[in-house]
Parts: C-alpha cells; sequence; structure tokens
C-alpha cells in the first residue's frame, strides 16, 4: 500500500547514533520503496524552543540536509525541506492551538524533562511544540510518522487534535490521523554513559554518544569508554533487562547488524565486555565512517545543499499552502 510518510528532525547540532538508528534509518527503508511518499523536513521552528545561536543554527540547517543524503534518503524521490520556509507551518499551529486543549499538553512528558524543575522559565513554544509537530503532519495528509518511541506521546496528541478538529467542524476525516511507525526493538539508544537516559544531542558529556560525524578514533575511544558491568555478557533475554548497558551496548550491534537482541545476545553469551566492545566498535567504524565522511564531503558545497532545500521548499508549500486554505475555510476565516 501506498503510504504518505512525514517525519523531521530539529537542526540542533551533534546528530547521533540514536537519531539514525531511532528515525533516520528507517526514513532510508521508507524512502527506497518507489511506493511512498516522502517528506522529511528540517524542523528550524522547533530548534528556536530553547535558545540558539543564529550563525550555529544556519549551520545546523544545512548539516541536517547533508546527514539526510548522507544516509542514503535521495533527494530526488523525496521532498527535503527546512520548516520556517513554509508559512503554513505556523499558522496551522495557531489553529490547532485553538483545538488542543490545556489538558493534554499538561501530560506531555517530554516538556516535563526538558523544563526540568525550573518550568517557569521554559518557553511557551517548548510547552506548545506538539502542536506545532501535529500541524507539520497535518498539514500533509500524512499517512504514517516514522520517529523514535520518545514521540510516541506527540504522535497520540496529533491524532487527538485531527480527530476533535473533524468532529468539532463535522468534516469527516479532512485532517489525515496518522499512524506512527515505531520500531519495535531498537527505538530508544541510550547514553553511552548512562544507561537509564536517552542518548542525546544537549547531554553535554560528548562521550555519552556517537556523532554521526564522528571519524574512528572517536568511534573506537567512546565505545572503549562507555558504562558497562563488572559481570560477564548476558546469557539470555531476561537476564538482560536488569543490566540497561550491556542491553543497550548490545541493541546497538544488534541494530546494526540487522539481527535480533535474542540473536546478539546469542553470539556473545559469556564473553567479556572488551572482546564484545572490539566487534561493536567495528560494526560502528563500518556503517558511521562513510556517513561521517559523506557529511563532510557535501557540507564543502553549500550551494547544492542550498538548492535542495530551495527546491523541497517550493513543492512543500504548493501542497502546504492548499491545506492551509481548506483548514481556513472550515474556520471560518
Ligand atoms: N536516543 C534516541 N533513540 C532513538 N531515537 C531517537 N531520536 C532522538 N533521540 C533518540 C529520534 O530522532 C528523531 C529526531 O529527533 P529530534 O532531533 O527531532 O529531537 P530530539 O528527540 O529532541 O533529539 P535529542 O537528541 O533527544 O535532542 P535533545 O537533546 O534536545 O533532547 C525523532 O524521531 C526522535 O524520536
Amino acid at each position: 500500500m501506498s503510504k504518505k510518510i512525514f517525519s523531521g528532525v530539529q537542526p540542533t547540532g551533534n546528530l547521533h547514533l540514536g537519531n539514525y538508528l531511532g528515525a533516520i534509518k528507517n526514513f532510508v527503508t521508507l524512502n527506497n520503496d518507489n511506493e511512498n511518499k516522502c517528506i522529511f523536513c528540517v524542523v528550524d521552528l522547533h530548534a528556536i524552543t530553547v535558545k540558539q545561536n543564529p550563525k550555529e543554527l544556519r549551520n545546523n540547517i544545512r548539516e541536517t540536509v547533508a546527514t539526510f543524503i548522507a544516509s542514503g534518503i535521495d533527494p530526488k524521490k523525496s521532498i527535503i525541506f527546512n520548516q520556517s520556509s513554509v508559512a503554513a507551518h505556523a499558522e496551522a499551529a495557531w489553529i490547532l492551538s485553538c483545538v488542543a486543549r490545556m489538558g493534554w499538553l499538561n501530560r506531555m512528558t517530554q516538556f516535563k524533562e526538558k523544563a526540568g524543575k525550573d518550568k517557569e522559565k521554559a518557553s511557551v513554544g517548548l510547552y506548545s511544540y506538539p502542536v506545532l509537530m501535529a500541524a507539520d503532519i497535518l498539514l500533509y495528509d500524512a499517512t504514517h510518522v516514522p520517529v523514535g518511541d520518545d514521540q510516541k506521546q506527540h504522535l497520540e496528541l496529533c491524532r487527538d487534535i485531527a480527530q476533535k478538529f473533524n468532529n468539532d467542524f463535522e468534516v469527516n476525516n479532512f485532517l489525515q490521523v496518522p499512524e506512527p511507525l515505531i520500531q519495535k526493538e531498537f527505538s530508544r539508544i541510550m547514553s553511552l554513559k548512562d544507561g537509564s537516559k536517552k542518548m542525546s544531542k544537549s547531554e553535554l558529556s560528548d562521550l555519552s554518544r556517537i556523532n554521526l560525524t564522528d571519524n574512528k578514533d572517536q568511534i573506537i575511544n567512546k565505545i572503549k569508554k562507555a558504562k558497562t558491568d563488572p559481570l560477564l555478557l548476558p546469557k539470555s533475554l531476561k537476564e538482560i533487562d536488569e543490566r540497561v548497558e550491556a542491553k543497550n551496548l548490545i541493541g546497538i550491534y544488534a541494530s546494526l547488524t540487522n539481527s535480533t537482541l535474542d540473536k546478539s545476545i546469542e553470539n556473545f553469551a559469556g564473553k567479556n565486555f572488551s572482546e564484545f566492545k572490539e566487534k561493536l566498535s567495528q560494526v560502528l567504524v563500518d556503517k558511521i565512517e562513510p556517513i561521517s565522511a559523506e557529511i563532510k564531503k557535501l557540507l564543502a558545497d553549500q550551494e547544492y545543499l542550498d538548492q535542495i532545500l530551495l527546491e523541497g521548499v517550493e513543492k512543500a508549500n504548493s501542497i502546504a499552502s492548499k491545506k492551509i486554505e481548506g483548514i481556513k475555510e472550515i474556520v471560518g476565516f
């Protein structure tokens, strides 16, 4: 069945292995299926929900495009654009924020985690971020949204907003209610320094993540220093659940080798971490080094990256501007 795919990545720098295995790898598979129509968005409006340096943001937008292409997304087969260049996103976000309920947003755990204890000082944008995300998806009638596990709750909110809009204005299915596409096994890659925390761009320690721009030596060093436990590698799935660091590292290995957690556990059962880490470093270097080299090559050609964005913006705008006109008509403008 033909799917309409939409997903976004924030241009907040330090794109990492979690972004790759949780989302971008899936984008590539979906993009390779000619039946699908794919739209990949550099969500720069989302990025400014926390303070950004304008010069770095501009560079990070290009770096995100370069990462998409270096990872295997073919810009000829998909639309790649940046969100702020298509005005309909901000317009739809406002209208949908009048449909979404405070109670729904109050339940969003990502806001609680990101705002931390000092939520009075968080931006209003950080709080209403999931409504903008709903607008992004609904403007393109996306049927499927590939995301990491951490975005599951926001996707549910998007579905609620679409349903409420359709019900309130009695416009059956005008807004397409999208399905999340979340990988079953490796949808959440954890920090290399703490297996209970998600691998993240904003974590201060660079040793906590493998960046997609890391070179061979950096990758080997980070895996060498990755936290483990004093035991030998686990022998069963049951045993691994309590050992978060071991589970994360074996999960990364399994995902990179397109295997299952079960099989990878079996492969290394009872072995030393040092032996396993060598193998893990090797598969990581094999996968990440070519991506990293390609990102650097693409970044040297800014004109090419800007051209991709320009073409993508034009295509995205022609879809989104029609949808926002429909939305405005329905609400009575
Ligand atoms: N650790 C992760 N494991 C699996 N998937 C992940 N994603 C992010 N981290 C992991 C998925 O990557 C896509 C793009 O994420 P994003 O750039 O839009 O934003 P994010 O989730 O805020 O990324 P970070 O790295 O976690 O940034 P900070 O440090 O700001 O919190 C999404 O599909 C996401 O699920």
